[in-house]
C-alpha cells in the first residue's frame, strides 16, 4: 500500500494546530461553526460523543476542510474503549469500532489518526503479561486496517493515574522493542508531565514522535489547561523541541484559553 500523505518529514518546522476537544460538549453543528472561523490550518476532530462521525458529517467535515484548507488528524474514541480488554467478545466489538473510526478518517483524507493504549482491568492481576500482549495484538491488528484503509496512524503516551500500559518512557521502550512494526508516537506533553518525563521523551523517542499534544496541568491531574495556566516549564520544552529537529504539528488540546494559548504556542514554538 502507498500511504496517502507522509505525516513525517512534510514540514519544515513545527506548526500550531487545534485540536476540537475543546468543544465536544457542544452539539456537531457547533464544530463546524468554529472549523469555519479558526484561525489555524491544521485541526484535530474528536470522534467521540456528540462528534461521532458518520458518513453525513464526514462529508460535512469534508467541505468545511476543503473551503478554509484544512489539514485533518482525528482522535480515535477513546471512552469505554480498551483496545486490551481480556473478553474476545468485547475486544472484537472495540476493535469494530476502531476500526471504522480509521474508515472516517481516510474518508476525510486525514493525515494522521491517533489512539490511547489499553489498560489493565480488575482480572490483570491474574492472569499475568496478559494484557500487555493483547495490547500488542491489538496493535498490530489496527495497523493492519490502517494499510488497508491508507491511514497512517500513531499510538499516544497515556496519563497517570490511570491502569493504562503504556505511560512510561520505559514502558514505551519495551513496547516498541517488542512490537516489531512501526507506529509513531504521539507525545502528550501534559501527559508526560504528570510522570515528570517530558525530556525524557522528547530525547528518547525523537525519530518516533509524529504528532504533539500540547495543555498544562498542575502535575497531578490531566486537566487540560491552557498553555502557561500550570507547572510545565515551556521554554524548556521549546528548546528540547527544537533540539529533537521535531518539524511537525503542535497541537492545542487546551478547554480553555484556546485563543490566549495559540499565541502563546506561536511565540514559543515558530
Ligand atoms: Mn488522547
Amino acid at each position: 500500500m502507498s500511504k496517502t500523505k507522509t505525516y513525517t518529514s512534510s514540514l519544515n518546522k513545527p506548526q500550531i494546530g487545534l485540536s476540537m476537544l475543546f468543544c465536544l460538549g457542544e452539539a456537531f453543528p457547533s464544530l463546524l461553526k468554529y472549523l469555519q472561523k479558526v484561525d489555524v490550518r491544521y485541526v484535530e476532530i474528536v470522534d467521540e460523543g456528540l462528534h461521532t462521525l458518520n458518513s453525513r458529517r464526514v462529508k460535512a467535515l469534508r467541505k468545511v476542510a476543503q473551503s478554509k484548507d484544512l489539514d485533518v488528524a482525528v482522535h480515535a474514541p477513546f471512552s469505554g474503549i480498551n483496545i486490551a480488554v481480556p473478553s474476545p467478545v468485547l475486544r472484537r466489538a472495540i476493535l469494530k469500532r476502531l476500526k471504522k473510526s480509521i474508515f472516517y478518517a481516510g474518508q476525510l483524507d486525514c493525515r494522521l489518526w491517533l489512539f490511547h493504549p489499553g489498560l489493565q482491568t480488575g482480572i490483570s492481576h491474574f492472569y499475568p503479561g496478559r494484557d500487555w500482549q493483547l495490547n500488542l495484538d491489538s496493535v498490530r491488528a489496527l495497523l493492519k486496517i490502517s494499510r488497508k484503509e491508507g491511514v497512517e496512524i500513531a499510538i499516544e503516551n497515556v496519563p497517570e493515574s490511570y491502569p493504562f500500559i503504556l505511560k512510561s518512557v520505559q514502558d514505551f521502550s519495551r513496547f516498541y522493542d517488542e512490537l516489531n512494526d512501526d507506529i509513531g508516537l504521539v507525545l502528550d506533553v501534559a501527559h508526560a508531565n504528570l510522570n515528570r518525563q517530558i525530556q525524557d521523551f522528547i530525547r528518547r523517542f525523537s525519530e518516533k514522535i509524529v504528532h504533539i499534544h500540547v495543555s498544562d496541568n498542575d502535575g497531578a491531574s490531566d486537566s487540560h489547561l491552557g498553555i502557561g495556566y500550570g507547572t510545565i516549564n515551556w521554554e524548556s520544552v521549546a528548546k528540547a523541541v527544537k533540539e529533537s529537529k521535531y518539524s511537525n504539528v503542535i497541537m492545542l488540546e487546551s478547554i480553555e484559553h484556546v485563543e490566549e494559548s495559540l499565541q502563546t504556542l506561536r511565540k514559543l514554538f515558530t
